[in-house]
Formats: structure tokens, sequence, C-alpha cells
């Protein structure tokens, strides 16, 4: 008979991979796993219940808020305030960090920062949505934490993971020692291991990027994607194009298949669209643990300065030939310093 490995059993079995005190992870990934699991039923019956649609607010990004989205960052918040071991939450859904000063909280070393629910576009067309969340530990001593407990390099994550509200419910984490994936089972309520030591295809044939910005493209990038769309037998080319428009969701078909996300530059997004620090990082640490590769086309995504909570980056995410072939492209035709104009591209001295 197959034996079920439920996410809190993992977690104790492998607490000997997080270096810290005894437990704290354990509890910080229940408490996650819990705000997930009533997540999902909200995003399992969006369509049922009066939860769609706009809540008629916008975030810091100026975005109009879905019902869904306010909840599930309420959720999150409200599981990581109770379980103690979180000081501060940084959420994509609000301006500043929320500093978290409960009796139950006052020995709390862990920052989590978080897209609650990522893809909020695709809520009410049923596709896959996602959360993405990632784990720091203060680095101040003393006293509060304060936002330069948050604003630290990718490289220092000490967790990260996300949460794909999909065909099934499957919650996807590393805290550095290999990626492992677990699949909620409704039946009993628990995230159970279903894909072990996640590894990424070093080579893969899926490119997934939104070519209705392929005007306002870094020349670089337009060359990567007439590379993928080049007839040639020899490396599996023509690549199929798939973009699902869900962050999590791309990124997590190309964990499984092989392939590469690309969000780049564009004119209605200079510095990129995705976030730093609770997109592209978590993400990023996640794919490098599977044996892939992130940048933002020219450094590690990891390696990049944190200045800013809601701070974009542009990000080449995936099977790590295909990010190597896509950074080529990017120093030959749009070398670092390249503004994109709309005559062309100047590099810049
Ligand atoms: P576009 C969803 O809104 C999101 O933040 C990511 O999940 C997704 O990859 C990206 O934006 C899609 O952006 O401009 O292609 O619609």
């Amino acid at each position: 008979m197959k034996v079920v490995t439920t996410l809190g059993q993992f977690i104790l079995e492998k607490q000997a991979d997080f270096p810290y005190a005894k437990g704290e992870l354990s509890r910080l990934l229940r408490d996650i796993g819990i705000a997930a699991k009533i997540v999902n039923r909200e995003v399992n019956k969006a369509g049922l219940a009066d939860i769609l649609g706009e809540a008629g607010t916008t975030n810091v990004q100026g975005e109009g808020q879905k019902k869904l989205d306010v909840y599930a960052n309420e959720q999150f918040i409200s599981a990581l305030k109770h379980g103690g071991e979180c000081c501060i939450v940084a959420s994509e859904e609000n301006d500043d960090y929320i500093p978290i000063e409960s009796e139950v909280s006052k020995d709390a070393r862990y920052i989590v920062a978080m897209d609650p629910l990522d893809g909020s576009s695709n809520i009410d067309v049923n596709v896959a949505v996602g959360t993405i969340f990632s784990i720091y530990r203060r680095k101040s001593a003393e006293g509060k934490a304060t936002i330069t407990d948050v604003l630290q390099r990718g490289t220092e994550q000490v967790a990260a993971g996300y949460v794909i509200y999909g065909s099934s419910t499957m919650l996807v984490y590393t805290t550095g020692k290999g990626v492992n994936g677990f699949t909620l089972d409704p039946s009993i309520g628990e995230f159970c291991l279903s894909h072990a030591d996640m590894k990424l295809p070093e080579d893969g044939f899926i490119y997934s990027i939104n070519e209705g910005n392929y005007v306002h493209f870094p020349d670089g990038v337009k060359k990567y994607i007439k590379y993928c769309q080049v007839e040639d037998k020899k490396t599996g080319r023509p690549y199929t194009s798939r973009y699902i428009g869900s962050m999590v969701a791309d990124v997590h078909r190309n964990l499984i298949k092989g392939g590469i996300f690309i969000y780049p530059v564009t004119a209605g997004a200079p510095n990129g669209k995705l976030r730093l620090v609770y997109e592209c990082n978590p993400m990023a640490f996640i794919v490098e643990q599977a044996g892939g590769r992130a940048s933002n086309g020219y450094e590690r995504i990891l390696d990049l300065d944190v200045d800013a909570l809601h701070q974009r980056s542009a990000i080449f995410i995936g099977s790590k030939n295909m990010v190597k072939k896509a950074e080529e492209m990017m120093a030959s035709f749009s070398p670092q310093g390249t503004k994109k104009t709309f005559e062309g591209e100047v590099v810049l001295q």
C-alpha cells in the first residue's frame, strides 16, 4: 500500500534541513498551509459564492482588487498573525509592511513576503491562480523589526514556495535543500507529498511570454522569440508557445515540463511588471533549487539589490540552457544599460 506523507510529516522528517530552532519552519509552513486550504475552498467555489468580481478597492499597484484578492490577503495575514512565528508580513495588496505585534509573536524571527493571489485577473475566467511566498529571518537583533528586515536580497531567503489553485491544488516549497510538491487531498484536508525532489529539465521546448507586447520588447527578446520559432529539428525547434497569464501557473508548468517564462521590460513596464520581493525572488529560489536559472536578462535575480518593497524586475526564468540562450541574445542585441525608445534602442554609456 502506498504510504501517504503529509506536509506536516514531511517537514518534521526534514527538520534537520532547516538550520534554525526546532519547529519554527514547521509552524510557519503549517500556518501558510492552513490559509491555503481556506483560500482554496473559496477559489474552488468562486463561481457560486458572491465573491467574484471587483472589491471596489485598489491596491498599491493601482490595480482593481478582486474580492478574492482581499479575502486571500486577509486569510494569510490572519494565519501568520496567530501562528506566532512571523514578526512582519509584506504583501502585494498592502502599501506598507504589516508589523505583527501580538503577545504570541513577541519572539517571532520571521518575515513573510507574499503575493496572496497572483494572477487574479484570471479568477473570473476560471484559470489557475496562485499564492507566492518568501520567508526571511529578521536581521535586526532586538526591538521592532523594520523595513530593513524586509528588503533583503533573494539569496537571504530561508524558504520560499507557492500554492497553485488549479485542476488540483498544490503547495510547492524549498528551504534550500531541493524542491518538493504536495497535492491537497480534499477527502482528508491534507497536502500530501506528490512531487518529491522536483527537477526542472535543463533543456525545454516551451516558451512563455505575452507576445502582445512584441513591438515594445528589447531587441534581444525579439531575437530570442524568433530563435524559438525557427524550424530546426536538431534543437527541437520551433518550440511551443504557452502563456497562461498567471505567473504561478506558467512557472509551475515549466518546473514540471521544462521551458522558459519571460516578462521583460516593455513600454508599459519600463522596469518589468513582476515584483522582485514577493514574485521574482521566491520563484527564482525555487527554480534554482530545482536546477533551473533565473535572471533579469543580465544578472541573477537572487543577487539583485532590493531597494523598495514593491520594486519591479524583468524576469527570464526556467530551464537553464533556455535562459542562458536568451541572456546571450540580450547581451548581443540589448546590452545592459540599453534604454528602449519608440525609435529603437539607445545604448547608454
Ligand atoms: P500580462 C498577473 O496579473 C501577473 O501579475 C502575473 O501572474 C502574470 O505572469 C502577469 O501579471 C501577466 O501580465 O501583462 O501578460 O497580462
